[in-house]
């Protein structure tokens, strides 16, 4: 095949990757990523917390994309936008809609096939949708997608960061050839240090360094048990995910985008709530609830019992006594997870009114840890509570 038989197919493959919805399109070689170092040192610092899946196997695959999908030599690199437009709220803009695992990964194996369909043999090759062992920022910066911000987000000159990555592995026989594209080079984000000031729990150790444990999308979607008590205060009203980073960052203001995609439209159930009535709204849900509200969302990865132990962490910060109610009622909730961040959120709000429920609870109570948030609770009811109130 000639230089421009190559420049051919790369057009209509880049055109059939428009076609399909893909917004950025990049191809380039499997190899070691340009910032493997950067992941180990990641690593050896213990930033990945309870995401053991990065670590071991996990690694030892990400420190060469030749390694995941036997055979593959190419991948084409996809950023498919969420909508960054869409005002901020309790929950973050990728996790409103629709699961994009699965939507993306159906897009991505429609390019495997209109491949198959061109060359007219089988293509050995693999889409990759943010779970599998792949450093898809890096991936994506050497296909020419974007940079690394301060963030650590992979950012477009044209698109800001507001999208989701995705990839194409496949072995490119040699009946055919394409043009590669260039990594990244430039680093744009200047002196800028926007995200790294705006961060609430500050995050971030350096620039383009982030300890995910300290991170609020880890926080409240990742970690599977309590929510470090010094952290709690600083989530705010974040019930799901954080945007903070993105939406300071002045290349999302220029040229971030509505959402086009239906799919990743916000859920009807979710639209118009604040963080405090979403939060009341998820305390009350029942398992058979939360099933048909949550299916098929991307925020079911929290499970119920996530999703009610943030609700509490944001009643205690953005609630009022008019919140203490529901925040009783799950004092005798199924999993103590809840039950011990419902006492942390009552001795926040600290109205007296509480104590009477914390103290019952206290009674037949049998796990130690949500006897100590109940204790602590009491106590910083009675600390707080005004002379006048605690008569
Ligand atoms: C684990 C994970 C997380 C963790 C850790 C995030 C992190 N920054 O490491 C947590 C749960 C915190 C998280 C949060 C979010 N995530 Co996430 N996450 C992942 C996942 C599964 C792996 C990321 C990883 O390997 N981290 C390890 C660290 C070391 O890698 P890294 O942060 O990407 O850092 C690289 C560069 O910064 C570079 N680097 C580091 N230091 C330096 C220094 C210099 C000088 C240079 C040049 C480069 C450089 O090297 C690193 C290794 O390649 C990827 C999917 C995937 N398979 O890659 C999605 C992914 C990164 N997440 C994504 C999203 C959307 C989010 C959230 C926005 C969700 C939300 N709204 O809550 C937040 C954003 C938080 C943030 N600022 O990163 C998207 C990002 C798309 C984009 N435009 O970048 C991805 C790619 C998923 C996808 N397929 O779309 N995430
Ligand atoms: S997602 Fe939120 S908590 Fe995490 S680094 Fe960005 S601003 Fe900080
Ligand atoms: S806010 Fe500023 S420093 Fe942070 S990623 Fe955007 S341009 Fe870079």
């Amino acid at each position: 095949m000639g230089t421009d038989d190559a420049a051919d197919f790369t057009r209509r493959l880049k055109a059939q990757a428009f076609g399909l919805g893909f917004d950025l399109v990049g191809i380039t070689t499997l190899g070691t990523p340009a910032t493997r170092a950067r992941f180990d040192t990641w690593l050896e610092a213990g930033h990945q917390g309870e995401m053991g899946y990065l670590a071991g196997e996990g690694a030892e695959l990400r420190r060469d994309t030749r390694r995941p999908h036997a055979g593959a030599t190419h991948a084409i690199v996809l950023a498919t936008q969420y909508g960054g437009r869409a005002p901020s709220g309790p929950v973050a803009r990728y996790a409103r809609g629709d699961d994009y695992h699965e939507l993306l990964r159906e897009r991505t194996r429609a390019l495997h096939h209109w491949l198959e369909a061109e060359l007219g043999h089988p293509v050995n090759a693999r889409p990759y949708v943010d779970s599998g062992p792949v450093l898809e920022r890096d991936l994506a910066q050497r296909a020419g997608l974007g940079w690394f911000g301060k963030n650590t987000m992979l950012i477009n000159p044209t698109a800001g960061s507001f999208f989701f990555l995705s990839s194409l592995f496949f072995a490119l026989g040699s009946e055919v050839a394409l043009v590669v594209d260039d990594p990244f080079a430039a680093d744009r984000c200047g002196s800028c240090t926007r995200c790294l000031d705006a961060c609430p729990t500050q995050a971030f150790t350096g620039p383009r360094v982030l300890d995910a444990t300290q991170c609020i999308s880890y926080l409240t979607i990742e970690l599977r048990g309590a929510i470090p008590e010094a952290l709690r205060e600083r989530i705010g009203g974040l019930l799901y995910g954080c945007d903070v980073c993105q939406e300071v960052c002045p290349w999302n203001g220029k040229f971030s985008k509505p959402v086009t995609e239906l799919a990743f439209a916000s859920r009807k159930s979710l639209e118009g709530k604040d963080a405090r009535s979403m939060a009341l709204w998820l305390l009350s849900l029942s398992r058979s609830e939360y099933s048909t509200a949550f299916k098929g969302s991307p925020m079911k990865r929290a499970k119920l019992r996530g999703l009610k132990r943030n609700a509490a962490v944001v009643l205690g910060n953005v609630g009022s006594a008019q919140d203490v109610p529901s925040l009783i009622s799950a004092l005798s909730d199924e999993e103590p997870l809840v039950r011990g961040h419902a006492a942390w959120a009552l001795g926040r709000i600290a109205t007296s009114a509480a104590l009477p429920a914390i103290e019952t609870a206290l009674l037949s109570e049998t796990d130690s840890a949500v006897r100590a948030e109940l204790s602590a609770g009491a106590e910083s009811i009675s600390v707080r509570s005004s002379p006048s109130e605690s008569k």
